[in-house]
């Protein structure tokens, strides 16, 4: 089992698709282990986001990023990376296969509506970025593989 750290991003949480997004996500399979809403601040964003610091559009994505709230959470599953990736579609909604998050909730390549780690490597990063050890719910209860 591998786990991944996924994002629902502003514009997705305010155009209403919070609980659409989580029931697709838990209806493919992934085992839900940490999740929480915050609103970032710019100095998180900024880091989150470091690798893409000299991309022109960093600007532009710190402030759509802390536009409004988000929600983060941890997902475990076979190939979790990948999976969820799958399931986001391309990084340009125009782009993503039909049905996948970002086709159907995204609205631009900046605003795409969902965000998953891109390597396993980076997940641990990013989950860590998030969430402490104690935050994530270690084992498979019956209640957890039902939620
Ligand atoms: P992905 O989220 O699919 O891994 P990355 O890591 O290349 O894509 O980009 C991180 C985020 O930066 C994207 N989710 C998107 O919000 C934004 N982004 C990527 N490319 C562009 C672009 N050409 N113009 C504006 N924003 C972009």
């Amino acid at each position: 089992m591998e786990r991944t750290l996924g994002l629902i991003k502003p514009d997705a949480i305010a155009a209403g698709y919070t609980g659409k997004i989580l029931d697709r996500i838990i209806q493919a399979g992934f085992l839900l282990r940490g999740l929480k809403m915050l609103h970032l601040t710019r100095p998180q964003a900024e880091a989150f986001y470091a690798v893409h610091r000299e991309r022109p559009f960093f600007e532009s994505l710190v402030e759509f990023m802390t536009s409004g709230p988000i929600v983060a959470f941890v997902l475990e599953k076979e190939n979790a990376v990948a999976a969820y990736r799958d399931l986001m579609g391309a990084t340009d909604p125009a782009k993503a296969a039909p049905n996948t998050l970002r086709a159907l909730y995204g609205q631009n390549i900046e605003r795409n509506a969902v965000h998953g780690s891109d390597s396993p490597e980076n997940a641990q990063r990013e989950i860590a970025f998030f969430f402490s050890e104690s935050e994530l719910i270690p084992l498979q209860t019956p209640t957890l593989a039902a939620i």
